[in-house]
């Protein structure tokens, strides 16, 4: 080929490109890999060359991940070489005689499954990435690719050893059969059950190659409350498809099944865990599963909860139930998820009720289970201390819950950056073995060693081009996959690196921006339900502000009056010592902290206490001024975030700017609609004015209680 040729090759190909980026910023359809920019230190790293030492074909895709992303990166068309000379970047598997004069077999041992290892080789003056597998090389492929894009990096600092810290690292589709998704604000489920087996969408690659870049290996395709049919053989063909979608990607699919499918499917009396023939039909069905899907991962299950069928029906336990499954899934390596999310509306303690149901079942269930726990005791709220489970059951593997989508933190409506609520509960001390057991440490297997670990997120996954619904809530799918890699990652960085890939390389913006990210779950807090108040939302749909909410016949424990307990004295749910005693499920010094209403963290004051209105805090303000003035505190800071965001006109995408814009704008009308209805609310209790610095309502308490939710507005 002429150079003149080669050059308009060249030419048309990089204006592809841009184009391409350009077209990929305007709907947020590309997340993270949207901006497809170097960071400003790093541009002096073009590689020379990329080799790839793969006799197989193994690495065929990591590769071409690679070799996409550097010539995107750095605008030009590396050579593939078939050896490794100066700056080149070579990706091989651990196996290679080559890499084995580099690397202690001892530390490519210690990588595991997922492992990988990123480092300048000084002899060869280039850049080794390398893992045991092909599943790792790609991770250590989209770890280079992040590094580039969102730190600079030089020789020195390239030599990194990642192993991620939990085995299963899940998200979970609470998605339909009938493409409805449960708490899903992003339109659709992304599962075309209709157009399955025949027709592939193309996202389920997307998807799956997303998921990769995170670290994320395992997803459940459907909803917990698990329609039976999920477990036809029609229905299992289609899952068969999805599977070999993500299996390229290391992405394992597992499914929610119903306890009474036996019953249901296969025709049997009922479901009764102890019965022979109810276990021989698991039996089938597991084996059934494991020819079409032989890498299947498992199953997950809610049992006697909300409705939902279960070895209690049949006076067995959760072991009963949770065992029978495992057995089955033993043989082919599968696991069982067992959900500890269950409450009983007689029980006066909703967030007691899990610790008391699980913890005399400790020693009973078999290693191939886990049992998957919410991070509070109640139900995902803007905040709620931990879940007492955690480090309490010790012979038995827990698998925290994480909620993705934003069931009462606003939808997708509110900009609420959920890395920190993350953080708060990993980094929680449950002193289960004394100082420093975090959650993450009693969970990933630092502290109690089982054979497996995982960590789930409810995913906020739809059809919507932008995928999440708000271009920001990319941010908690992105934040869930880095933690769930490494639970001590710092989730500020964490944010600061989603922000460069997906929205801009500009340093200040980048940093107004993530300042507005990080405080954004505080201020969700401060406007919906601070110090320790909790699930004061919209009956049913759990969207905006109805304090004062009772339903004829509804269940006590769905009302908000059960939780906040509002009178003439106080507010708050006494769980201390003298009320329902929840505290007691905790370690000490947790325990008598929380215990204390002189202890306990003001954050989760009404959480534990029942408090007079005149308490004095610690700032010196009454409980009621105070109460007030979180409010108000909340609306404030998504003031200030909707300032910084009109500054960022010029440096964000048209189209993404305005998204935001607007939907920040609702943010703040509803921000101050919580407002108004709580403190208004509240006060016909308190019967005190506002205290100054609080903005008079604009609202009138009888309007806020006539407001209609439109349900349309967000499906
Ligand atoms: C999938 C809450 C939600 C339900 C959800 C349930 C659960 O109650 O409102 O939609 O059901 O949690 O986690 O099982």
């Amino acid at each position: 080929m002429k150079k003149n040729q080669s050059r308009i090759i060249n030419t048309v190909f990089y204006f592809l490109l841009i184009s391409m980026s350009l077209q990929a910023q305007i709907d947020g359809s590309n997340l993270w890999f949207a901006q497809s920019q170097l960071h400003s230190h790093n541009h002096s790293l073009q590689p020379k060359s990329l080799v790839v030492t793969d006799m197989d074909g193994k690495l065929t895709l990591a590769s071409n991940e690679l070799l996409n992303g550097l010539n995107q990166l750095f605008q030009t068309s590396i050579k593939q070489k078939s050896r490794v000379s100066k700056g080149s970047v070579w990706l091989s598997l651990t196996n290679n005689s080559e890499v084995i004069q580099f690397i202690d077999p001892q530390e490519l041992k210690a990588l595991g499954e997922d492992g990988f290892i990123i480092k300048y080789i000084d002899e060869k003056k280039s850049v080794l990435i390398t893992g045991n597998n092909q599943k790792a090389v790609l991770y250590g492929v989209f770890h280079y690719l992040r590094l580039l894009q969102t730190v600079a990096i030089d020789k020195d600092s390239l030599n990194i050893t990642e192993i991620p810290k939990y085995k299963v690292r899940i998200l979970n589709h609470w998605d339909n059969l009938d493409g409805s998704v449960e708490r899903g604000y992003a339109g659709r489920s992304i599962w075309k059950w209709d157009e399955l087996p025949t027709k592939v969408s193309p996202r389920y690659k997307k998807y799956a190659r997303a998921n990769a870049s995170i670290g994320i290996n395992g997803t459940v395709l459907n909803n917990v409350n698990a329609n039976p049919h999920i477990l036809t053989t029609e229905y299992l063909k289609k899952v068969m498809v999805i599977a070999s979608e993500l299996r390229p990607y290391g992405i394992q699919v597992y499914l929610s099944v119903n306890f009474a499918s036996p019953a249901v499917l296969g025709g049997l009396d009922d479901a009764n865990p102890k019965k022979e023939e109810v276990k021989d039909w698991w039996k089938n069905k597991v084996k059934e599963i494991y020819e079409l899907i032989p890498d299947f991962g498992g199953f997950l299950v809610k049992a006697n909860s909300e409705g939902q069928p279960g070895p209690m029906d049949y006076g067995c336990t959760h072991a009963d139930g949770a065992n029978m499954l495992a057995d089955a899934l033993k043989p082919y390596g599968g696991i069982v998820m067992w959900r500890a999310f269950v409450y009983n509306p007689k029980g006066w303690d909703r967030a007691k009720q899990a610790y008391e149901e699980f913890l005399p079942l400790d020693e009973q269930f078999r290693d191939n289970v886990m049992i998957q726990v919410k991070n509070g005791p109640v139900d995902f709220q803007p905040r709620e201390p931990l879940s007492p489970m955690f480090g309490a059951m010790k012979e038995t593997q827990v698998m925290p819950e994480l909620q993705i989508t934003q069931e009462y933190l606003g939808f997708s409506d509110h900009l609420v950056y959920l890395g920190t609520l993350y953080q708060e509960f990993l980094q929680s001390d449950t002193y289960a073995k004394g100082k420093g057991s975090t959650v993450a440490k009693v969970t990933d297997g630092s502290i109690y060693n089982h054979p497996v670990s995982g960590i789930a997120g409810v995913a906020n996954i739809g059809e919507d081009n932008n995928w999440c619904g708000h271009h920001f809530a990319q941010a908690n799918w992105y934040v869930f996959g880095r933690l769930a890699w490494n639970p001590d990652a710092d989730v500020k960085t964490i944010a600061e690196e989603w922000v460069r890939q997906t929205l801009t390389q500009k340093d200040k913006v980048v940093s107004s921006i993530v300042e507005v990210m990080m405080n954004s779950r505080e201020a969700t807090v401060n406007y919906m339900t601070p110090l320790g108040l909790h699930h004061l939302m919209g009956w049913d749909h759990h969207y905006g502000p109805e304090p004062w909410c009772v339903v004829e016949g509804a269940r006590p424990d769905w009302l908000p009056t059960y939780y906040h307990k509002a009178d003439s004295i106080g507010i708050g749910f006494d769980r201390s010592s003298t009320g329902s005693n929840a505290v007691k499920q905790y370690f000490e010094p947790l325990r008598s902290e929380f215990d204390n209403i002189a202890t306990c963290p003001e954050e989760y004051l009404l959480w534990f206490h029942h408090v007079p209105w005149n308490h004095k805090m610690e700032n010196g303000q009454t409980l009621w001024n105070q109460l007030c003035l979180k409010y108000q505190e909340g609306v404030d800071e998504v003031k200030k975030s909707q300032e910084v965001w009109s500054k960022m006109k010029t440096y964000i995408d048209e189209q993404q700017f305005k998204e935001v814009q607007e939907k920040i704008a609702i943010q703040l009308k509803e921000a101050i609609w919580w407002k108004d209805a709580c403190i208004l609310y509240f006060q016909t209790f308190s019967k005190q004015p506002f205290p100054e610095g609080v903005e008079e309502p604009v609202h009138k308490l009888e309007e806020l209680k006539k407001l209609k939710f439109d349900l349309k507005h967000h499906n």
